[in-house]
């Protein structure tokens, strides 16, 4: 997606409208040199919010039908978006230097972070930076890796034999193919950077990484400080995960397989980005317990189809005292691969007409992964429900971490006594069963912080020009080496281009919300479960049912975007600043374990620093 339009709106449509509500607008924004602020905010509310929403049509309809047509469709929109949002931009100079009230200067400095890609203020470089977003949007959607003439595989085909193979050829083979969907984007991307880096300087920011940093309620260079601070509270945890998994990995593929420089080889981790390492469980499972469960052969079991896992997370929901989902979400969402034709099968939550109208777009899996996204993407609905009443500006989350750790909190509280409680184990375990449980959830949060991390590590550096395109491909991997200590296993060239093949790059989404959320939905949880007075384990916790958590949270999500950041935090948890400790917490007893066995292990095995 390119237009930042409030995260959520974008997460789901991304490409934004308008064409002749464009002239609209752009009378709005320049022929009145003596409009007041106020005015001037209400005529740019209404006219964002009426092309926001044409532009979100659009863009559903590209992204649930990818034809040349709707990719056509969905750049004019998102041109004739971008038009109104540098008209606008450009119109609010007329404040600068003047006392606005502390909500007018809100809005306006929201009205300049509108775009994930700001446009060029002129039609034809405007034109071609849509079509370029749509374009590589679309490759991505429709791309396939084909072993064979006849036979192709989708990115969740490719990833499925990513999860479930244990056979290193076939693992590579499989991973080599799905990166090079990247390869033909890379001339596209490097001239897409360079029209919304020109964007971005018309709006007076250094390049569009400094945009996108300059959404934080504070400065670019200390929220910059802030990621840093972050990842340095986490490293550890995650370095004893990487230490074991390594040695595990060795074990079963042997220390042929695994380079001697102690890093992990991408494609074995059941990943195709090895971000999530949850599908390699059964190679590096703790002791049996005889307590453990498999989520996946349950839903099998019960006969779970993609409405009745969507349905699960709405039970949640209601649960905690909130509306069930309007009926336009039943009829409107896709949940299932249309057979006869490409889908941009990435999981997505649109909410441009809430909170009649609210959707999901998913090509649902019957498995405990999916299980836990149908929980995110609600997350994305809910919120967008509950800010539905806040004007256009703030109907969006905090910070965009905020956005991307609701559903996740929510989805923490899906524990084994939570899933005994709504039939879907018989049992609950019992605390024997605890070191697999956290193993296993490790997997899936901690494997993730580094990759979350590092994505915009590189295209903060792309956007900035320190990393040119001639080494683009270069940087990629010496940064998923730093952080995530990730090798690729065959050589990797300029001439590939393997940014590309992960989703949220050709789609423009800024990632290090993923990375603040991940250690955010810990801190909500903490706080939710507090607010619960529940005393046990972090990990033991459910807020299921728990109405009393439900209204705390629902206090942040009204919220929406209208105040900074720490103001809703504090709504949620009393607390004003971004902290590790409730990630720290929930693992210590699997960190404990982890450096344990990491000791013990066998003489030679090198070990990450
Ligand atoms: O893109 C997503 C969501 C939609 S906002 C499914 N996620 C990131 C990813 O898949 O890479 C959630 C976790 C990280
Ligand atoms: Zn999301």
């Amino acid at each position: 997606m390119i237009g930042r339009m409030p995260a959520y709106r974008l997460l789901i449509a991304a490409f934004v409208v308008l064409t002749a509500a464009g002239v609209a607008c752009r009378n709005a924004g320049s022929a009145q040199p003596d409009l007041n602020a106020g005015t001037f905010l209400t005529n740019a509310n209404d006219t964002l919010l009426r092309l926001g929403i044409e532009s979100s049509q659009a863009g559903w309809v590209q992204n649930t039908y990818i034809t040349v047509d709707t990719q056509k469709i969905a750049a004019d929109a998102q041109s004739d978006f971008a038009a109104a949002v540098a008209e606008l931009a450009l119109g609010a100079r007329r404040f600068d230097g003047l006392r606005l009230s502390e909500d007018d200067a809100r809005k306006l400095k929201l009205l300049k972070l509108q775009l994930s890609a700001p446009a060029p203020n002129n039609p034809a470089e405007r034109d071609e930076l849509s079509s370029l977003s749509s374009s590589l949007k679309g490759d991505y959607g429709k791309g396939k890796y084909c072993p064979s003439a006849n036979r192709c595989l989708d990115i969740d085909q490719a990833s499925n034999i990513l999860a479930s193979s244990r056979d290193p050829r076939e693992l590579l083979d499989v991973w080599q193919g799905w990166h090079r969907v990247g390869a033909p984007m890379r001339d596209r991307y490097t001239r897409f950077v360079e029209l919304s880096n020109k964007g971005a300087r018309e709006l007076g920011f250094d390049d569009t990484g400094v945009l996108w940093r300059s959404n934080y309620d504070m400065s670019p260079d200390k929220f910059a400080a802030e990621v840093d601070r972050l990842w340095a509270q986490v490293q550890p945890l995650y370095l004893s995960l990487h230490t074991y998994v390594r040695s595990k990995l060795a074990a079963k593929y042997g220390s042929a397989v695994l380079p001697a420089d102690g890093t992990i080889p991408a494609h074995l981790v059941g990943n195709m980005w090895a971000q999530d390492w949850s599908n390699i469980y059964p190679l590096v499972a703790a002791p049996a317990s005889g307590e453990n469960y498999d989520l996946t052969a349950s839903l099998k079991r019960r006969n779970a189809d993609e409405r009745s896992m969507v349905k699960y997370a709405e039970n949640f929901f209601t649960s905690l005292g909130y509306q069930a989902l309007p009926p336009a979400f039943w009829e409107r969402s896709l949940f299932k691969k249309p057979a006869d034709r490409d889908v941009v099968c990435h999981a997505s939550a649109s909410g441009w007409d809430a909170p009649e109208d609210v959707r999901i777009k998913m090509c649902v899996q019957i498995n405990a992964e999916d299980f836990r996204v149908v929980h995110h993407e609600l997350g994305h609905d809910y919120y967008g429900l509950l800010y539905a009443k806040q004007p256009y500006f703030y109907r969006d989350g905090a910070i965009d971490a905020f956005h991307e750790a609701v559903g996740d909190t929510i989805a923490l509280s899906a524990t084994p006594g939570y899933l005994k409680q709504i039939g879907l184990i018989d049992r609950v375990p019992s605390e024997k069963g605890d070191l697999e449980y956290l193993l296993n959830t490790a997997l899936a949060k901690v494997a993730f912080l580094p990759f979350g991390a590092v994505i915009d590590q590189w295209r903060w550096k792309v956007f900035s020009g320190e990393i040119p395109p001639t080494a683009y491909n270069k940087a990629w991997w010496d940064l998923r080496n730093k952080y995530q200590r990730v090798t690729a296993s065959v050589p990797r060239t300029e001439s590939d281009f393997d940014p590309g093949a992960k989703y949220h790059v050709p789609a423009n989404t800024p990632y290090t919300r993923y990375f603040l959320a991940y250690i955010l939905q810990f801190q909500f949880h903490r706080a939710l479960c507090r607010e619960a007075g529940f005393t046990g384990p972090l990990h033991r916790c459910s807020i299921y049912g728990n109405k009393a958590a439900g209204a705390k949270l629902a206090k942040m999500l009204e919220m929406g975007s209208s105040r900074p950041w720490p103001e809703a935090l504090a709504a949620l948890s009393g607390e004003s600043a971004m902290d590790a400790t409730a990630i720290l917490d929930y693992f210590a007893p699997l960190k404990t374990w982890l450096d344990e066995q990491n000791r013990a292990a066998q003489p030679g095995l090198s070990v990450a620093q």
